[in-house]
């Protein structure tokens, strides 16, 4: 029997492309110097995309696939996958929950930490001679014990709480209501009141429509010139304008970012300012965990082409 077909969005590690390309038939749409050509050769006959978190599926490329099935995400979010193109024609959208919520609560509270310690200018400071130039790196912001806000109590945000309170942090959360496994943390359901009355702000909201821009310059602004904002979601939950605007202006006191619009090509304003810690969309970045997204996509495909109920379909 003929091998499905499948269309890759983006690249993947070694040991996932070797069991795909032996139970599929790839084609590397991201390796493609003429995609429209490809997509007109093979769309019709494509059962499955296979993308990573951040590429998703368009409703231009979901059209042009008429016999597709499945588009299984390497990745928990699925923002970027035309949703109702999917519901229309019954096709079956998966991601990769649960094994990566760890790794990026973990990088979320890496970052904190790296903005309020200094870390990457105490390195600088050591490396470039200015320790012995110059004496002690300037003092830095304490971290424990600080007043954090968490925006979005899902998974991700729940693993993030769970790691603040080890640093008795006075924690807050915002969500649509309020969460029975939050019943230990504050809620305010206001984002501006959450902002308000937070050290750091942590953005860990699943992004949709009605997310997007939902930190905008009162979010920032009642932050505020002291205040650290950390997004670890996705770009479209902060109006990234308002952002540049409070960051330079004075209005909030620094950011840590791992999402940015048009990224990998970001905004190229954000590399002039001090103040913001970049960091190129790896929060899910780990061997051990990019092994196991990788098992679980390829998971989903398989359980979907023996008829059997992929493990993690989205809701
Ligand atoms: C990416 C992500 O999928 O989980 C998500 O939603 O955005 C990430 O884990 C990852 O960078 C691989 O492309």
């Amino acid at each position: 029997m003929s091998k499905p077909e499948v269309l890759q969005m983006g690249p993947y590690p070694e040991w996932d492309q070797v069991p795909l390309d032996a139970a599929y038939s790839m084609h590397r749409y991201f390796e493609a110097s003429d995609r429209p050509a490809l997509l007109a050769e093979v769309g019709p006959r494509v059962r499955a995309i296979a993308t990573r978190g951040e590429l998703g599926a368009n409703a231009e490329l979901i059209a042009a696939c008429s016999k597709l099935e499945i588009i299984s995400v390497y990745g928990v979010g699925f923002d970027a996958v035309h949703l109702d193109s999917c519901r229309k024609r019954g096709i079956v959208v998966t991601n990769t929950p649960d094994v990566l919520t760890k790794d990026v609560a973990d990088l979320a509270i890496a970052m904190m930490l790296a903005q309020w310690r200094g870390v990457n200018g105490a390195e600088r400071w050591v490396r470039d001679g200015s320790w012995a130039a110059k004496g002690l790196y300037p003092l830095r912001t304490r971290a424990w014990g600080k007043r954090a806000g968490v925006l979005g109590l899902g998974r991700i945000g729940f693993e993030v709480v769970r790691r603040l309170a080890g640093f008795d942090m006075d924690i807050a959360y915002s969500d649509v209501e309020a969460k029975p496994h939050g019943k230990d943390w504050t809620f305010i359901a206001d984002p501006i009141a959450l902002a308000a009355r937070s050290d750091v702000l942590f953005v860990t909201l699943a992004a949709s429509a009605a997310t997007r821009h939902i930190v905008g310059r009162d979010v920032l602004e009642a932050l505020g010139p002291d205040g650290l904002l950390v997004n670890v979601s996705r770009a479209s939950n902060i109006d990234e304008e308002a952002l540049i605007a409070a960051l330079t202006g004075g209005k909030l006191g620094a950011a840590a970012l791992d999402v940015f619009e048009g990224e990998p090509k970001l905004d190229p304003r954000f590399l002039d300012l001090p103040n913001v810690l970049l960091q190129p969309h790896h929060a899910s970045g780990t061997t051990e965990t990019r092994k196991a997204m990788g098992q679980l996509m390829r998971d989903n495909l398989a359980a979907h082409f023996a008829g059997l109920p992929p493990p993690t379909p989205v809701p």
